[in-house]
């Protein structure tokens, strides 16, 4: 960074966006003539976000310029990781690559995708392209440890994974959200720009917003009423509500069977659940049930509302079921495609058309080598690529490649890392060296999202108020840097495969025909690629966007637009009752009894707004949280002789964790709350190993013995743990 007695004036200021989060920030990056990153500031002119934006995307300078960035690829030698030069990391581990596959097949290739990924347009199209170019359906991503269950259930329900209805949150006269929280986290599958002062709107405009949660979160205590609930019991809950809505005070189903199949089935779904047996499930009283559901579907009928949940449900063990449910219930109380209800937008250019078109994001027949699980939204689940590593298949994977995730760190269980050593071949293409780099052969540096131009195309459609925005590269890639774009494209010629080339072309004929038919390199291959799109989605240009740097409205979503429109079934009609899902109803009835037991603790989880996953702890301009703390409710605290600071070990019975605990009566009894994306002992960035902490998906039990059985996602909540003291905090004060 610059020197901060000598202010560098900025020789120029640039906009761009932040994509570290759904929200897409806008932001004004001042930089030097040196290409020095002075300041990045909220971009007022942005004309979504207005302004708002967080520490995180602030600290985007100290990321860009941080000493313990990656700068230059890296190879291990003799256990140590030692500088070499692009050309030799890509033809070694090329010839490395194609000497698998011509002896072992190409499904001896695997790649994972990690979460920021799906934020860089190059990254989402030339990462896992590689691979599928090698003919290997060997694609893991961290959706399966998100929201693989919103994925699996939209590619049943609406035909297409992608299609994630959107509460109107402007219009909406009640906002039921579980399993979320919005003032830290900016919610998921969804761009909102400050998605607490939305929430706080709707308030204030009369409306109503309930959070269910196990924890009074920092939402809970800013905006609305707060029902706390027990780990994992959403899907009992809702299946009540659907109860009141279906057997006591029925809803007019006549205009959901016009536009949907499965109804008299989704009834039947609902019909054992009495408020009175979801309340000693749940603990919410049967009568707060009734009156949830009740209001909901009065709402409904007047302004409209919305159901809407995010990984507190997706990562419980019904993750699945619940959001069904969820979208069951959206549709019969009609609040599917209307205003003030949940829309489905097109985006700049209509990725859900353009899936469909290309046959992505629909149900996938690749299977993992047992048969047992297939791919969700392109990926297989990663919980269950341990396996996939040690089995004694012929097909085994033997060369992973690890892009923008650190799955060592972010994946529950042991069971990864201690798989890892049964490799050939681990390159990590990352910012950082990770944990997860500490495993590999290879380590190659990615650039930054200042250092690439971009376009939000994953999130198009799931935006609140639909809008564009390109950015540019703010500055030029600091030493060594390269774009996913260039890695990967290059490792492909490396590999004697043209990316997009077979497999892929399965899916992207005409894209194929068009990229190499572009000239120059492939930064800009990338965005002429883009202005095509835009210019077929006719909403906007790319020319536009360059003209309007801090972005350009679209227009609204159109209720109406979807419901016997875009529904992109075989049949055009949403399927409200898929035959896996139904069958999973069973599961429901056999856990009652254990979810009910009382005296039980059940770990869930928690975000912080200065951290982001693993990946922010390294960051020089956020003052860094002090580790990562449990919290307890007093009184279970008390049953087991645990005070307040005590250091205290989670155990469950694959693993534990040892920190301080905080007790507070905002979490309910039975839950025991820890943070994850600590604990960076193995990590190569300096600060964020230095910092406390645990990495609490050392308890949480991995494998693939805990992933929900419709979606492949990892079931990574409401575990049952025992707390105990390890340190009492009146032997540790001296
Ligand atoms: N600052 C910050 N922002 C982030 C991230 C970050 O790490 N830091 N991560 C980003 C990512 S990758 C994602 S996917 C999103 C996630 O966004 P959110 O899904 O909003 O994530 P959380 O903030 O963890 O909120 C989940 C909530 O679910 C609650 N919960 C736990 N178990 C249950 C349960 O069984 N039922 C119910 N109803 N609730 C339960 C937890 O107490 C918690 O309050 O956030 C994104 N934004
Ligand atoms: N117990 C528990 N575990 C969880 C969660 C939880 O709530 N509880 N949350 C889950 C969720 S929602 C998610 S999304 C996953 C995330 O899981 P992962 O995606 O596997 O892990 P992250 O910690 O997000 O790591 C992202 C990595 O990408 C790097 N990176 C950032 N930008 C770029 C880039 O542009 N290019 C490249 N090549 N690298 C980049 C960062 O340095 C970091 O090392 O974790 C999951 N794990
Ligand atoms: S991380 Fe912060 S600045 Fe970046 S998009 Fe999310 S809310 Fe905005
Ligand atoms: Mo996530």
């Amino acid at each position: 960074m610059a020197d901060r007695g000598t202010p560098t004036p900025p020789a120029r200021s640039v906009r761009t966006f932040c994509r570290i989060c759904e929200v897409h920030c806008g932001l004004v990056v001042d930089v030097a003539a040196d290409e020095t990153v002075l300041k990045v500031r909220p971009d007022r002119d942005h004309p979504v976000s207005k302004g708002y934006c967080c520490v995180k995307g602030l600290g985007l300078g100290a990321l860009h310029h941080d000493d313990d960035r990656l700068d230059t690829p890296l190879k291990r030698v003799d256990g140590e990781l030692v500088p070499v030069s692009w050309e030799q990391a890509t033809a070694e581990i090329g010839a490395r690559v194609r000497a698998l596959v011509d002896a072992h097949g190409p499904r001896s290739v695997a790649i994972y995708q990690g979460n920021p990924t799906f934020f860089s347009l190059q990254a989402t199209l030339m990462s896992a392209a590689y691979v599928e170019a090698l003919g290997s359906p060997n694609v893991f991503a961290s959706h399966s440890i998100d929201v693989n269950t919103k994925f699996h259930v939209a590619t049943e329900m609406y035909g297409l994974s992608l299609i994630q209805p959107v509460p109107d949150l402007d219009h909406v006269e009640m906002f039921v959200c579980l399993g979320s929280n919005p003032l830290v986290s900016q919610m998921s599958v969804l761009t909102v720009a400050d998605a607490a002062g939305v929430l706080q709107r709707i308030e204030a405009r009369g409306g109503r917003v309930v959070v269910v949660d196990p924890r009074r979160t920092e939402t809970a205590r800013r905006v609305g009423e707060h029902v706390p609930i027990r780990p994992g019991t959403d899907a009992y809950l809702l299946a009540a509500m659907l109860h009141v809505l279906t057997q006591e005070q029925p809803l007019d189903l006549a205009p959901a069977r016009a536009v949907a199949r499965g109804v008299d089935e989704l009834v039947a779904a609902a019909a054992p659940w009495k408020p009175e047996r979801a309340e000693a499930v749940t603990g919410v009283p049967a009568a707060a049930i009734r009156e949830l559901a009740t209001a909901y579907a009065a709402a409904s009928s007047r302004g409209g509302a919305a159901l809407y949940c995010s990984t507190g449900v997706n990562m419980g063990p019904f993750g699945s079921i619940a959001t069904w449910l969820i979208q069951g219930l959206n549709l019969l109380a009609g609040n599917l495609d209307r205003r003030g209800g949940l829309l489905v937008p097109h985006g700049a250019f209509d990725t859900l058309r353009l899936s469909a078109a290309l046959g992505l994001g629909r149900f996938d027949e690749h299977r993992t080598t047992d048969g047992r699980w297939h791919r969700v939204a392109g990926a297989f689940p990663v919980a269950a690529l341990a396996g996939e590593i040690t089995t004694d298949h012929p097909d085994r994977v033997r060369a992973l490649f690890v892009t923008a995730g650190n799955p060592v760190h972010s994946v529950p269980g042991s069971d990864l890392r201690e798989a890892l050593p049964r490799l050939d071949l681990l390159v990590s293409v990352d910012l950082y060296r990770n944990e997860t780099a500490a495993h590999a052969d290879y380590v190659l540096p990615a650039t930054d999202m200042l250092e690439r131009s971009d376009f939000p195309a994953s999130h198009q459609s799931l935006q609140l108020v639909p809008h564009a925005q390109w950015t540019p590269a703010v500055v030029a890639p600091v030493a060594q840097r390269r774009t996913e774009w260039q890695i990967f494209s290059d490792l492909a010629l490396a590999t004697g495969v043209r990316p997009w080339g077979t497999t892929a072309a399965h899916a992207l004929p005409r894209l194929n025909r068009l990229l190499r038919r572009l000239p120059g390199s492939p930064q800009v291959g990338v965005d002429q690629l883009l202005a095509v799109l835009l210019r077929w989605g006719r909403r906007t240009t790319l020319r536009e966007l360059r003209a309007t740097p801090e972005g350009v409205l679209l227009p609204p979503t159109e209720p109406g637009s979807f419901l016997g429109k875009r529904v992109a079934t075989p049949d055009g009609l949403v399927d409200l009752a898929p035959a896996d899902l139904v069958a999973d109803l069973a599961r429901l009835e056999a856990a009652e009894a254990d979810l009910s037991r009382p005296g039980v603790l059940r770990l869930v989880g928690r975000r912080d707004r200065r951290s982001h996953n693993s990946w922010m702890h390294n960051n020089a301009h956020i003052s860094q949280p002090d580790g990562n703390t449990a919290l307890l409710h007093p009184d279970d605290a008390a049953e087991r002789g645990i005070a307040d600071g005590d250091e205290v070990e989670v155990s469950s019975p694959t693993g534990r964790v040892t920190l301080p605990v905080s007790l507070t009566t905002d979490v309910a009894r039975g839950v025991v709350v820890v943070p994850h994306g600590w604990g960076h002992g193995a990590s190569g960035a300096r600060r964020a190993r230095a910092l406390p902490g645990v990495n609490v998906n050392d308890v949480v039990p991995g494998g693939a013995a805990h992933i929900d059985p419709v979606s492949g996602q990892a079931v990574m909540l409401a575990h049952e743990v025992e707390v105990r003291v390890s340190v009492p905090t009146s032997f540790a004060t001296p």
